[in-house]
């Protein structure tokens, strides 16, 4: 098949999965077309079917603002006709599904089909916006599938929209093939050494409570011997810098800033933290358990439906520290326990989330489209 990709190029998780989910689909055969402002960062070097073409963002004194939504779409369309494209496949609602409603009606002389991927955020915080809201309930509504990242998010978007039309859930995945490469030999993981080595990976917004990681954090120090890997960065990181100050551990916080891929520092964690208010799935759990990291994280959204409590990981209520802290001592503490959660969150990752169950279920909505 020849399939269009359109999606926001960052670090962000919608940017991994819209990257990964080219990747794989190129190595399957198909063409792909990504179309973007930038070259998704996770993609690195351009594999072979892959092709890359760049929205440009060009000033005009007359304009203020840019209509970046204008100039995507009038890409897709260019790309549609230059690369004979069957699929556009977005990952976003705003502006990725507008746009590409807008290209399938000016390239109408082609029956391109739309695939809108919803990822969270889009739903949750931005699309929800009354700024937005009239668009992105069209975005929802007029494509020719749309599928969404966990069935959390399937129920919010209907709850939120009034939607009705199917959606199809299909979860984010994963490669354990680059964590077996980068991190030889990780999986069977053994118990840490000290100190012990929580992590955090995120933008940095207040979605991610990142003062609750610190507190955690500050928290497990006073029983054990601990450092804390931050990776990403965003408006918290300054907050997070003081708190730590304040609380007495700014010595023990590595503050990494974006790093391209995780799975390398994934290989010197012991425990991952992800206190989040909201998450539709946690794309950086998937991440930690593939690399036999367990998870300590709140329970909300989509994360139940990734990290099994109790199994591979320990889930608490938004803002619980206590808990969250007593249940990363716990795990920290006892070996056996660390090694049989560290085993179970990889086998989970592997057994439920990996790309090869995962991708064929978006090659069928292709499929299923273009035999209508
Ligand atoms: O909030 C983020 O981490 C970024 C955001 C994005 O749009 O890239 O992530 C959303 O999509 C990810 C991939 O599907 C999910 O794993 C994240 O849970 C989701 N973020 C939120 O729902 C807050």
């Amino acid at each position: 098949m020849r399939i269009g990709i359109s999606c926001y190029p960052t670090h962000g998780g919608s940017g991994v999965v819209a990257s990964e989910l080219g990747r794989h689909l190129a190595e399957r055969g198909h063409e792909v077309a990504f179309i973007s402002y930038a070259t998704p960062l996770r993609l690195g070097e351009l594999p072979p079917r892959v092709s890359f073409h760049e929205v440009e963002i060009e000033r005009y004194p007359l304009l203020k603002n840019f209509p970046y939504t204008l100039a995507l779409a009038s890409k897709m369309v260019e790309v549609a006709r230059m690369k004979d494209l069957q699929i556009l496949h977005v990952h976003y609602a705003i502006p990725f599904g507008a746009a590409a409603l807008l290209a399938k009606q000016i390239a109408s002389e082609r029956d391109l089909k739309v695939v809108t991927t919803l990822h969270g955020t889009d739903i949750t915080l931005v699309g929800n916006n009354a700024s937005f809201k009239p668009v992105t309930t069209l975005t929802i509504e007029k494509p020719d599938a749309v599928t969404a990242v966990s069935r959390y998010l399937e129920r919010e978007t209907r709850s939120q929209f009034g939607i009705t039309r199917p959606i199809d859930v299909i979860y984010n995945f994963t490669d354990p093939r680059r964590y077996e490469n980068e991190v030889p030999p990780c999986i069977p993981r053994k118990c840490h050494t000290d100190p012990a080595t929580l992590i955090h990976i995120s933008n940095f917004r207040p979605v991610k409570r990142i003062g609750d990681v610190i507190r955690i954090f500050a928290r497990v120090c006073t029983k054990l011997d601990a450092e804390l890997i931050l990776v990403g960065d965003g408006p918290e990181a300054p907050v997070a810098e003081m708190l730590a100050t304040q609380l007495g551990v700014r010595d023990k916080v590595t503050f990494l800033g974006v790093v391209d891929r995780v799975a390398p520092i994934l290989k010197k964690a012991d425990l991952l933290l992800l206190p989040s208010e909201s998450e539709s799935f946690g794309m950086v759990a998937l991440e930690a358990m593939t690399s036999g990291v367990p998870v300590i994280a709140s329970n909300i959204g989509g994360i139940p439906e990734v990290v099994e409590h109790g199994v591979g990981g320990y889930l608490a209520s938004v803002g619980d520290v206590d808990q969250m802290t007593t249940d990363a001592v716990r795990l920290l503490s006892d070996c056996d326990l660390w090694e049989s959660f560290s085993a179970a969150a990889r086998k989970r990752a592997v057994e439920i989330f990996s790309y090869e169950r995962i991708v064929p279920q978006y090659e069928a909505i292709y499929e299923r489209l273009l035999s209508n």
